[in-house]
């Protein structure tokens, strides 16, 4: 059938502090891969063009305030509603590059003494991703880099919470990559994993689902 002679593509999640480089590194991977002629695309969560997405925009820019609970369920809530898409295109090959995913939602959430079993809850049956890029950086040097916006969680004393959140999540098959590198350097480590990572799931690396 359709499924087994055709590969898939990755899964491939990016996290970090706010002003890891994320956001700039996805952009130069989607790029390279883009022009490699490999079939790609550029997410991001929270996705805001959805209905639930603007919602999660006008509480991060504090016009309106939600309860704890209530925030974190949304940003479930906005990669559910992205799932089946997501499957979708993973099977039919193309490989997604994702700026922040469900690690996010729990590290930021937990961050605020949430209890980490009840963040993770909500993600369970979500794709799992095939690989987890982590751009490590310090609070104080990624807040040394300026340009904090005026977003809710743009601040010191909250990055540093959710870097403790983050320490506790990560596990060793995540690829924790050095942010305060070269951004060539990091651009060269990003593709070395990534290429691996597509290349296992061409050879057939089932797709599995959150938490493994
Ligand atoms: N964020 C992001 C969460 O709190 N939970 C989530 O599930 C996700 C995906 O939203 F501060 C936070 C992380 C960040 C903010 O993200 C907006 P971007 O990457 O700055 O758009």
């Amino acid at each position: 059938n359709k499924e087994s002679s055709s590969s898939r593509g990755a899964l491939i999640v990016l996290e970090g502090l706010d002003r890891c480089g994320k956001t700039s590194q996805s952009g130069r991977l989607y790029k390279y891969l883009d022009e490699q002629g490999h079939s790609v695309e550029s997410w991001r969560f929270p996705d805001r063009n959805t209905g639930v997405g603007q919602m999660i925009s006008s509480y991060l820019a504090n016009e309106s305030q939600l309860d704890d609970h209530a925030i974190h369920l949304l940003f479930s809530a906005n990669r559910w509603e992205k799932r089946s898409l997501m499957e979708d295109k993973l099977r039919s090959g193309t490989t997604l590059i994702v700026d922040r995913y469900s690690y996010s939602g729990v590290a930021f959430s937990s961050a605020k003494g949430l209890d980490i079993g009840w963040c993770k809850a909500p993600e369970i049956g979500l794709l799992a991703p095939d690989l987890v890029a982590y751009l490590d950086i310090s609070p104080e040097k990624a807040a040394e880099r300026g340009g904090y916006g005026g977003e809710r969680y743009e601040q010191l004393e909250f990055q540093e919470k959710v870097a403790r959140s983050y320490s506790a999540l990560c596990d060793p098959s995540w690829k924790v990559i050095d942010a305060t590198l070269p951004v060539v350097d990091i651009e060269k480590k990003l593709r070395e994993v990534v290429l691996d990572c597509m290349m296992a799931c061409q050879k057939g690396k089932p797709l599995s689902q959150l938490w493994p």
